[in-house]
């Protein structure tokens, strides 16, 4: 049975819309067999809840609007990968589709999943149809609904990682949307007009779907990889003797924030209780519900899960949350969080074969000049059949392969122009950007394409120092939303408008912290020389082994604004 939520007395737009939408069709089979570019207002929200975006080629905008004509409209589409699991035939069936229907290149999100831009409306229904028939889906990827769950991708043969792999899986599908509305649009083409939709029972989400999006991960205190403190929901393994004994249960993380709304702020997912294995599923259920009856459903900036633990506080919390739980509310362990692999180069599995994890720079899989990354993927995959795993750092793990691959493997990734892990800086090992302009609406400047340029200045400047062997991460993105989590970085460099932004410093490669505002309204050339006297004061001055973000943490803001 679906529990329909309290209805508050102002509700956002968005609200209605899910309401009457028929359990998601709204307008969508009718809009999809119309010969337009884009959809209505009402359904390129909806058409969220099937994983793509409507959006437009922002290059193209100026010429044209110069030439009369308007914006050049094209969807991002979105596949949800719990885990990152994909196999050998699914890459290369979303690499063919790159090619036939998007714009030749394949995206790796900070969320382990693939994303396609610059798909026309045209050809949305074949493209989002081949990727379910490769067994991968797109429906639930973006919406109001829980969203791809992660767990450390290293595909270990440890019990405790291939758990937690498992444990993504089973989220992901208990919370997937029941509604028959994917399948009815895209997978078998029935209209609304063909008669009455068959409606089921949504018995989480109601009518009413989630007050906003709402996302899991699993950890490990040494493979903090998915970044649980960034996170509405997580799940942090207790393990002893090689099994998991428990989970710490975090929640109310999340990074998007507005310039200038000062009621809009990240936040660190705080502990809230500890149970057994066996409740996993329980917890997700409770905290999934309480978002659900207690998330603000007048103010979408205001209505992610991190707002409802903020202002009630944790006590609070943990008291509605009981009301939800079938078991005792235990308080959380403590188990600190201490690791943040990134799984590159050559790894023994454990089990008689290897895994070789692939830097990709900010996720973007493409051929351009001399890099083929693309192509050199694509004939590594079809020759060595691996297992593969899309990691939340954006990069890409080839797996299951045997000894014997090693020598194939590092003579193409020369011949192809791909740089071996060892050749890679730290720094950009560890760096992450958003695909700001061209596909995302809401840019206010560039990040994709901006960061290897300031990666290259600051590599320059950390060899000059001798600090080139520090794992200094750096976390940029075009708008405040903080799609690549970069509030808890050690360096974050944030669009505030074109060419400006704000720079973050303080947080640590572990995630566990907020970063603060060196300096507002940065010119993009104007970045790394902002850092640098920082980065000669922490080369003075570190205490022995600390990080730059602990050092810039422990000299605090002014200090660090003082120096910087
Ligand atoms: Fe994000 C919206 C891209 C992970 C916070 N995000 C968007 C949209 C869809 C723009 C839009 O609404 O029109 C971006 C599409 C750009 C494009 O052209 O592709 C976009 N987000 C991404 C990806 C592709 C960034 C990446 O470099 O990989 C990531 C896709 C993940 C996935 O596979 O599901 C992505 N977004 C994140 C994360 C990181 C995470 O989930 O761990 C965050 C911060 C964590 C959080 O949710 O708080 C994030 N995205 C946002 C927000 C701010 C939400 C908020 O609470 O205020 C928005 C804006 C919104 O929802 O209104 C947003
Ligand atoms: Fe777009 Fe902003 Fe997310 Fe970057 S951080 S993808 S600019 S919404």
């Amino acid at each position: 049975m679906s529990i329909e939520p309290p209805v508050p007395a102002t509700r956002s737009a968005v609200e209605l819309i899910k309401e009457n939408s028929l359990q998601l069709r709204g307008g969508l089979a009718e809009e999809l067999a119309r010969d337009s570019e884009k959809f209505s207002d009402a359904d390129k929200q909806l058409i969220k809840f099937h994983g793509s975006y409507q959006q437009d080629n922002r290059d193209a905008r100026k010429d044209r609007h110069r030439d009369g004509a308007g914006k050049a409209f094209q969807f991002m589409v979105r596949c949800k990968i719990p885990g990152g699991k994909v196999t050998a035939s699914q890459y290369l069936a979303i690499d063919q589709l790159a090619e036939k229907y998007a714009n030749g290149t394949l995206r790796i999100t900070s969320r382990q999943g693939f994303q396609l831009h610059g798909v026309l409306k045209s050809n949305l229904k074949q493209t989002i149809r081949e990727i379910n028939d490769c067994l991968l889906t797109t429906l639930g990827a973006c919406g109001d609904v829980s969203r791809n769950v992660m767990a450390p991708p290293a595909p270990f043969a440890s019990p405790v990682y291939q758990e937690l792999q498992r444990r993504a899986d089973v989220i992901a599908q208990l919370f997937a949307p029941r509604s028959k509305a994917y399948h009815d649009i895209w997978l078998n083409g029935v209209a609304v007009s063909n008669g009455a939709p068959e409606l089921v029972d949504e018995p989480i989400y109601g009518k009413l779907y989630l007050p906003r999006k709402f996302k899991t991960v699993f950890a490990l205190p040494e493979d903090n990889s998915t970044d649980l403190f960034a996170q509405d929901l997580g799940f942090l393994a207790h393990v002893e003797n090689g099994a998991i004994v428990g989970y710490n249960v975090y929640a109310g993380g999340g990074m998007g924030m507005t310039h200038g709304n000062t009621n809009t702020f990240p936040f660190i997912a705080q502990a809230i209780c500890y149970i057994a294995p066996d409740q996993v599923v329980a917890a997700a259920e409770g905290v999934i519900k309480l978002f659900r009856d207690h998330g603000n459903r007048a103010d979408r900036k205001r209505a992610r899960l991190k707002y409802v633990l903020h202002d009630w506080g944790i006590e609070k919390f943990r008291d509605v949350l009981q009301t939800y739980l079938p078991f005792p509310l235990v308080l959380p362990r403590d188990i600190p969080v201490t690791g943040f692999p990134l799984s590159v180069g050559w790894h023994d599995q454990g089990d008689g074969k290897y895994f070789y994890g692939i830097s990709i720079e900010n996720g973007r899989i493409k051929d351009e000049g001399d890099l083929r990354l693309r192509t050199m993927l694509r004939k590594l995959i079809e020759k060595f059949q691996p297992n593969i795993r899309l990691t939340p750092m954006q990069d890409i793990l080839l797996c299951d392969l045997p000894k014997s691959a090693k020598p194939l493997i590092n003579r193409m990734l020369t011949v192809y122009g791909v740089a071996k892990p060892e050749r890679i800086s730290l720094v950009q090992l560890h760096s992450l950007a958003c695909p700001a302009v061209p596909t995302c609406g809401l840019a206010l400047s560039e990040a994709e394409r901006a960061l290897p340029g300031i990666i290259d200045e600051l590599e320059a400047e950390l060899a000059k120092l001798g600090l080139d062997r520090d794992k200094i991460g750096v976390r940029m993105t075009g708008c405040p939303n903080g799609c690549v989590r970069p509030y808890q970085s050690d360096i974050g460099i944030v669009g505030r408008s074109g060419d400006k932004y704000t720079l973050f410093v303080g947080g640590n490669l572990v995630g566990s912290r907020l970063n603060f505002v060196l300096k507002d309204l940065v010119p993009m050339s104007e970045i790394v020389p902002t850092l640098l006297p920082l980065l000669n004061d922490y080369k003075k001055n570190r205490q022995g082994e600390e990080g730059f973000g602990d050092y810039c943490h422990r000299l605090g803001t002014d200090r660090c604004g003082a120096i910087g």
